[in-house]
C-alpha cells in the first residue's frame, strides 16, 4: 500500500511538472542545421521556435567560438514563428556559432547553440 501511495505521488508529480517543460519555449529546427558542414557561405541564419519569440528579449547573434561576427539586426517573423539574422559580408571558411536567446508565453527566457561550419572552396 505504502509503495502504492509512493508510485501514485512521483505519477501526480511527472504530470504537475510536465507542461511547465512540455510548453517551454524552445528551438524546433534551423537553417544551416546544427552542426552542418557548408561548402557555400549562407546568406541567412534562421530559427524556427515553438512559440512566437517575444521581441526585446528575443535575438541572434554568430561568433567564429571567439570573436562576434557582424549580422543585420533580429528580425521576427510572426507567421511562422521563426528568427533570422543576415550576415552582413559572405562568411569566411571556418567554425561558427549561432547563439540564440529567446522567450515565448511564459517569458521564461531560454537560450543555447548552433554550431556550423564554412568548407574553403
Ligand atoms: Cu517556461
Amino acid at each position: 500500500m505504502r509503495n502504492r501511495i509512493a508510485l501514485l505521488l512521483v505519477a501526480v508529480s511527472v504530470w504537475l511538472a510536465a507542461p511547465s517543460a512540455f510548453f517551454h519555449f524552445e528551438l524546433l529546427r534551423s537553417t544551416p542545421a546544427n552542426k552542418a558542414a557548408l561548402t557555400t557561405p549562407p546568406a541567412r541564419l534562421q530559427l524556427w521556435f515553438s512559440q512566437l519569440p517575444a521581441a526585446g528579449v528575443s535575438h541572434l547573434t554568430l561568433t567564429t567560438g571567439q570573436k562576434d561576427v557582424a549580422v543585420s539586426k533580429t528580425v521576427i517573423v510572426t507567421k511562422d514563428k521563426s528568427m533570422y539574422v543576415d550576415p552582413v559580408a559572405p562568411l569566411a571558411p571556418g567554425p561558427y556559432v549561432i547563439h540564440w536567446r529567446g522567450a515565448g508565453d511564459d517569458g521564461h527566457v531560454q537560450s543555447g547553440e548552433i554550431a556550423f561550419s564554412v568548407a574553403a572552396r
